[in-house]
């Protein structure tokens, strides 16, 4: 085996922990995914007992673990999507009992006993109920068919090698992985649809395709593609793409239907369109909606739906343009269209207005949109936030995002409330993150990183539980449950992301990158560029101007984000430089001057990853050498990747504006 089992590495409990109705496991359901909950439940108490457990069929005397599938069980949720994911885990004298409303619902159910077994929990936390909060949990794979993923940090696809579709035990793992976080939905193939990739809904490439959504199937889990916009002119003899067209239209019913054909629980389409070169409906003077439910009205007959990516902006600006801001983009282009989507389509928001940066506001779409189906997209792929190199964990960012009150109700309408359906009663909605998993050994290149993948299904489910609760339960159930291992491993990941900021571009102007690869800095690398991501930068100051007087960037929030945004002195400051040109002379609440803070912060980003050095050391010989020595490997990198953004940024602010550090240290380059 050439790969990690990551959080499903069960490891043998203590002697007084074992209950003896574990070894009697009853499944008191039929069907493929109860089937699975049945397996899952053995391989992992056999672990855990240190002997074989055998699946029951038949309630016996002594007492058992039943699993079970109750249709009429009585659930909290607030819509039939959700009710039908709701299970219950409960003791009943000595044996426990875990139901499930339907038999995907049982196969969480028998997902969280196993880490309530994992993490000796169990008496702590039963009875547990649990309605997941977000009803679709999607993970979005960038994989390319030629093997490659893009923004991908760990190793290759194991979807696909040389334009072939690869099945095999990893395979199996994976989809186990991403069942027991909660996933339901996966989208096998990059946003960006190549030509290759185009044919992945036809006979070229169904087949294969199959077998993916059988094994995904198994485990609850439905499967979506990215389709090219194009297609029709790709694959057909059409000329256009026209959505109004009414051969397009054929088209694409045609299509749907042979999919449906060969994979009758297809989940359905994502698409990228108009963006960042990829065909759309822009090209014909058509909308988005009129793009989202051409696909929707295909899809609907079949119980599919299309989730339509919300990240079009123009990437051929003349960065001496001041008015045209990419961060308005997303706004501008589907506030309009509020309520034109069919019921079938979701909107897919990325978390902020510009592109995955370690600071940004919350996209205002999340706040405007009221009449839509939405989704958060998160990048669990650490593009921006040091490729899995640099440690970032970032369950404390994505906490801080759910829990923004857009103020588009009353007060309280959160992003979470709104992507969950809990606003505005919508049931097809939820989350979805970029995943950061490829063939390494440990799947997400740095073992660390995993705690992101991790996080993001834990959060999907229950975004009530804190940034510290989901890292202890990764570094147990990964690493290990020795105290001494928790009380580095914890503080460290939720400490990491405010480390990286501090290295990273200053008070969430964000970019500053080397072009393309967006790994390690280059102050003006997209500054005079097409990408509309400037800085702004100049012997004065700093900072984009999005008030009113600027940008008008401010206006797409509600009140009080408008007011508040609007004014230096009330903008938080952490993204001060977002939204507010400030002179290096301005005066923060620390009493710091803008320029002091940018040199301070550098210098700290680097002593903490030095610290977080120091820390780490302290693990060897207490987790797996592996582990350890892989960790160890990406810090020393992480440190000079640190330290080359504290000496570039601040080189490159000292020379602009010739004011000197007060604490009189070394800025050069
Ligand atoms: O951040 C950008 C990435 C692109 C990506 C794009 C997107 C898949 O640099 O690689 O393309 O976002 O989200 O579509």
């Amino acid at each position: 085996m050439n790969y990690t089992k990551c959080w499903l590495d069960y490891q043998p409990i203590l002697e007084e922990k074992k209950k003896s109705c574990y070894c009697h496991p009853v499944l008191m359901a039929e069907g493929v995914v109860a089937k699975t909950a049945g397996e899952e439940y053995c391989i992992a108490m056999s672990e855990m007992l240190g002997e074989p457990v055998d699946l029951l069929y038949d309630i016996i005397e002594e007492p058992s673990v039943c699993l079970e599938v109750v249709e009429d069980m009585e659930t909290d949720a607030t819509n039939d999507a959700l009710a039908k994911q709701s299970f219950k885990i409960h003791q009943e004298e000595d044996s426990i009992i875990i139901s499930g409303k339907s038999a995907e619902a049982l196969l969480q159910g028998v997902f969280t006993f196993l880490r309530m077994v994992a993490l000796d929990q169990i008496d702590e936390k039963m009875p547990y109920t649990c309605t997941p909060v977000m009803p679709l949990r999607m993970m979005n794979h960038w994989d390319d068919m030629d093997g490659s993923i893009e923004r991908g940090y760990s190793g290759r696809s194991f979807f696909y090698d040389d334009y072939e579709i690869l099945y095999n035990e990893r395979t199996e793992m994976y989809a186990r992985m991403m069942a027991s976080i909660g996933t339901n939905a996966i989208v096998i193939n990059n946003v960006n649809v190549h030509e290759k990739e185009t044919y992945l809904i036809t006979d070229v490439y169904l087949q294969q395709v199959k077998q993916y959504t059988d094994l995904f199937a198994k485990y609850g889990i439905k499967l979506f593609m990215s389709v090219n916009f194009a297609a029709p002119m790709e694959l057909g003899d059409i000329p256009v793409s026209d959505p109004l067209n009414p051969d397009v239209i054929q088209w694409w019913e045609k299509a749907v239907k042979h999919v449906y054909e060969v994979i009758p629980n297809f989940g359905g389409f994502l698409v990228k369109a108009d963006s960042e070169g990829r065909p759309g409906p822009f090209t014909y003077g058509r909308t988005h909606a009129d793009g989202a439910n051409m696909l929707a009205k295909a899809l609907a007959p079949h119980g599919g739906i299309v989730v339509w990516r919300c990240f079009v902006y123009n990437c051929g600006q003349d960065w001496r343009d001041r008015k045209t801001d990419r961060a308005r983009a997303a706004y501008d282009h589907f506030m309009e269209l509020d309520g034109t989507f069919d019921d079938n389509v979701i909107l897919q928001i990325k978390n902020g207005p510009m592109d995955f940066q370690v600071r940004e506001p919350v996209s205002p779409l999340f706040g405007g949109l009221k009449k839509t189906n939405m989704m958060l997209e998160v990048q669990i792929a650490q593009e921006y936030t040091g490729q899995q190199i640099d440690l970032c964990y970032l369950i404390p960012m994505w906490k801080e995002i759910l829990a923004f009150d857009t103020y588009a109700d009353d007060e309280g309408t959160t992003v979470e409330k709104i992507v969950s359906g809990q606003s505005y009663g919508q049931s097809v909605c939820g989350m979805a993150g970029v995943i950061n998993t490829g063939d390494d050994e440990n799947w997400t290149g740095n073992d660390l990183a995993a705690a992101n993948l991790y996080g993001f299904g834990r959060l999907s489910m229950e975004p009530s539980l804190t940034a510290e609760e989901i890292a202890e339960e990764w570094s147990k159930l990964s690493l290990s449950k020795e105290k001494e291992v928790t009380d580095v491993v914890v503080p460290m990941l939720c400490n990491s992301w405010s480390t990286y900021e501090k290295y990273n571009a200053p008070l969430g102007i964000g970019w500053m990158v080397t072009p393309h690869y967006h790994y390690g800095p280059d102050i003006d690398g997209y500054e005079y560029d097409r990408w509309g991501t400037y800085h702004r930068a100049d012997l004065h100051g700093i900072g984009v101007d999005r008030t009113e007087a600027g940008t008008g960037y401010v206006t797409q929030y509600n009140e009080p984000w408008r007011s508040i945004y609007a004014k230096k002195e009330t903008c938080p400051e952490e993204l001060l430089l977002f939204f507010h040109y400030v002179p290096y002379t301005y005066v923060l609440k620390t009493g710091k001057t803008l320029i002091q803070h940018i040199y301070d912060t550098h210098f700290e980003g680097v002593e903490e990853v030095e610290e977080m050095q120091k820390q780490w050391t302290s693990l060897n010989g207490k987790i797996s050498d592996r582990a350890f020595e892989c960790v160890t490997e990406r810090l020393a990198r992480q440190l000079e990747n640190a330290k080359e953004w504290r000496d570039r940024v601040n080189t490159y602010f000292y020379r602009k504006c010739g004011i000197a550090d007060e604490k009189n240290r070394n800025i050069y380059l």
